[in-house]
């Protein structure tokens, strides 16, 4: 670690700050070039811990930049994990307000519900599978607290890596008679295709994901309990969104989830 503590706290009161109250700032490495990973985290972990003391549950778990589409689209090169808070959760058909948030995008990404705790290193695909309830479709809409979505991967990480709303919907269904990598994908705004992809964009395997993110928990010796939703990363680049759009996902085998924005 290379920040003090007061400095890690004022970096998550600022960049929570810029979230609850919808507005931009410049990336903290530019002020910060010395902060390291475990800053980064360490700050992600204070915001975190200001919304659980002011009575926020946390409802689940993110994997990010886990497909070239994404890394590419961000300039960054290594897959990254976040929180998600009981408020980001957002009803499937419902509406998301741009007033709260500052440039949404929107991403399709393979949501898992665990049913056996997860615990790194060593975990793989098969372990992940194994412990899978069930996969649902979900969109992302992430918001980084970044101008123009400008940032390095330490800055992200700090920021929550976007989080900012989900949708989960569709068809809940175990993963035993599903092909993860070849589940076909579609993303329409306002009946418009934007984006197609398939579950191998993700790591090869969206299970993949999960398996990264518990073997990155599990060298801070921290566990995923059972019955913990996990997205494993945008399967394509994010798309932007303004009032008035409607986005709906549509994947192979787990029907369809909507999500407009007013
Ligand atoms: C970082 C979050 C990336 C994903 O699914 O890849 C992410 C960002 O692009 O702002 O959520
Ligand atoms: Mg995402």
């Amino acid at each position: 670690m290379k920040l003090d503590i007061s400095t890690i706290n004022k970096l998550a009161e600022h960049l929570e700050n810029c979230e609850l109250q919808a507005h931009d700032t410049t990336k903290i490495t530019d002020e910060h070039p010395e902060m390291d990973w475990d800053d980064a985290y360490a700050i992600q972990e204070a915001i975190k811990q200001r919304k659980i003391a002011r009575g926020c549950r946390i409802v689940g778990l993110k994997a990010g930049l886990t497909s070239h589409a994404k890394m590419q689209q961000m300039g960054v090169s290594m897959p990254v994990f976040g929180f998600l808070a009981d408020y980001f959760s957002v009803p499937e058909g419902g509406a998301v307000k741009l007033s709260e948030l500052i440039h949404p995008k929107v991403e399709p990404e393979i949501a898992f519900v665990t049913k056996k705790a997860l615990k790194g290193p060593g975990c793989h695909i098969g372990t992940v599978l194994a412990a899978t309830d069930f996969v649902m479709p979900a969109i992302e809409i992430i918001d980084s607290r970044y101008r123009d979505f400008k940032f390095d991967l330490k800055s992200v990480i700090a920021d929550n890596c976007s989080s900012s709303r989900f949708v989960v919907g569709g068809r809940a269904r175990p993963v035993e008679d599903l092909d993860l990598r070849t589940l076909g994908v579609v993303m329409e705004k306002n009946g418009e295709i934007v984006s197609l992809g398939a579950g191998a964009a993700v790591l090869g395997h969206p299970a993949a994901a999960i398996a990264m993110l518990v073997n990155l928990l599990g060298e801070r010796d921290e566990e995923i309990p059972a019955g913990t939703l996990i997205l494993s990363g945008a399967i394509t680049e994010a798309v932007m969104v303004k009032a008035g759009d409607s986005v709906n996902l549509r994947m192979q085998d787990l029907g369809s989830v909507n999500v407009r924005f007013i």
